[in-house]
């Protein structure tokens, strides 16, 4: 198949691109780098070195003899280029990544909360309304989030997407399957759920083929095919904005950093490892849904874990020590978390458990990188509300 990998050269994106790649795909890449604007912005950089986005694609070609060509796009500004982009190389299947994806940025100021939006619903929609446009039936394939059911769940199981609900009328009861209601938990979220009702939109009125993956906490770095040479290296966030709670976690025991808990660590989380998700994006191009039929979603996640569990995990590997920190987020104290993925179990899934793989991370990428780590970047700084601000104290 010809793919476009839109975010390619992200976090996910990447490693997406060489596994597809390495599947013999023609991939193509789209990104407008602004995540690396955003490392200039913050004062960050990926723990580990990554090269610029073509010379990535060179050692590719080098390892493998496989082709992934870059084009430099902004999807949500650029709405013509998009167009004739797509009219040119008429993709038979897109993978969607290109959004802002972290939640701490998103709740940074109001700036960051208008750019969230703008950026994540424009790129949607313009991609959305182009394929109506240039009528390619290329299967679109959304990486949207857990975090759009919401985490206060009332112990019962979460269904992938949909939910079937019994409605009193006069007539007596009618049951009736809708979308599962929305309940994110900040403006990155928001935006996500706001992708839901764009996909339910043009699934019905334009029989646009669409799966839209509900993924979990994404930890890890390498992919068989990211450690083939060491500048195919993935992209790795350690800072209070960017980094997810397990990878952080393990860049902390690794510097002799208190592993930052917020509030009791109450919130239970779905993971996923990276490995894991390239093969869930593989498993989910091939069940493509048909023309007419609904949004296809999926939960992608492979285990739930608490979050002080996860810290007490790692400080019982690396004898690390736990600092109980006040929330700069609005959540819940405690949540359970149970969660459905019957779909990509069926499909053949074999989930990365994430005791096993743990420790080979540590050793390997948090201890080799270490050295590039620094300090002030690690505290969560970024506060869902201005009361929250002035109660969270930062210090590193
Ligand atoms: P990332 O920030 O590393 O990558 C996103 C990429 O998209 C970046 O390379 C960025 O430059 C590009 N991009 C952003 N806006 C764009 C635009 N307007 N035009 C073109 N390119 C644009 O993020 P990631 O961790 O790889 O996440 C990828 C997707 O998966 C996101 O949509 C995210 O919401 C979702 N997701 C990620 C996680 C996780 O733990 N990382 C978990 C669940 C879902
Ligand atoms: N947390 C800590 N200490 C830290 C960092 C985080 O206790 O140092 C806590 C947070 O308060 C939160 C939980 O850990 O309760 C998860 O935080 P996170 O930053 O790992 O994850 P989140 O903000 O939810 O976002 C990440 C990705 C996002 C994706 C989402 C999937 O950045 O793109 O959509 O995970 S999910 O969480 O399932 O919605």
């Amino acid at each position: 198949m010809r793919i476009a990998v839109l975010g390619g050269d992200g976090f996910c994106g990447w490693p997406t691109s060489l596994h597809l790649s390495n599947l013999g795909h023609e991939v193509h890449i789209v990104d407008n780098l602004s995540r690396r604007w955003i490392d200039t912005e913050l004062g960050v950089q990926s723990l580990t070195p990554m090269d610029s986005i073509q010379e990535r694609c060179r050692i590719w070609k080098q390892v493998s003899g496989n082709e992934i060509r870059f084009h430099l796009l902004d999807l949500a500004k650029e709405y013509q280029r998009l167009r004739l982009w797509l009219d040119e190389y008429r993709p038979d299947a897109i993978i969607h990544f290109a959004e802002q994806r972290a939640a701490p940025y998103s709740m940074k100021s109001d700036r960051h909360k208008v750019y969230t939006v703008d950026n994540n619903v424009s790129a949607t929609h313009n991609l959305l309304t182009a394929l109506v446009e240039t009528g390619i039936d290329a299967h679109l394939v959304h990486l949207g989030t857990m975090g759009v059911y919401g985490y206060s769940t009332i112990g019962a199981p979460i269904p992938e997407g949909y939910l079937d609900v019994s409605v009193e009328t006069d007539s007596g009861a009618k049951g009736m399957e809708i979308l599962y209601p929305t309940r994110p938990g900040s403006v990155y979220h928001m935006t996500k759920s706001l992708d839901q009702i764009l996909f339910q939109f043009y699934a019905q009125n334009d029989a646009l083929r669409i799966t839209d993956l509900h993924q979990g906490i994404v930890w890890g770095t390498h992919t068989d095919q990211t450690k083939r040479h060491e500048q195919l290296i993935n992209r790795f966030d350690y800072d209070g904005d960017y980094g997810t709670v397990l990878n952080r976690f393990l860049i902390q025991a690794a510097i002799d950093y208190p592993l930052t808990v917020h509030g009791t660590g109450g919130q239970t989380r779905a993971f996923i490892h990276i490995q894991d998700t390239v093969r869930c994006i593989e498993l989910a191009l091939g069940d493509a849904p048909e023309k007419g039929e609904r949004v296809k979603i999926f939960n992608q996640m492979t285990e739930t874990h608490r979050v002080r569990d996860l810290a007490e995990m790692v400080a019982r590997m690396t004898g690390a020590e736990i600092a109980f920190l006040p929330n700069p987020r609005k959540e819940a104290a405690e949540n359970e978390l149970i969660v459905k993925n019957d779909h990509f179990i069926d499909l053949g899934l074999n989930p990365i458990k994430l005791e096993s793989g743990l420790l080979e991370e540590v050793v390997h990428v948090a201890k080799k990188y270490a050295h590039r780590v620094d300090r002030k970047h690690v505290p969560c700084v970024s506060a869902w509300t201005k009361d929250i601000a002035k109660r969270v104290v930062h210090d590193p």
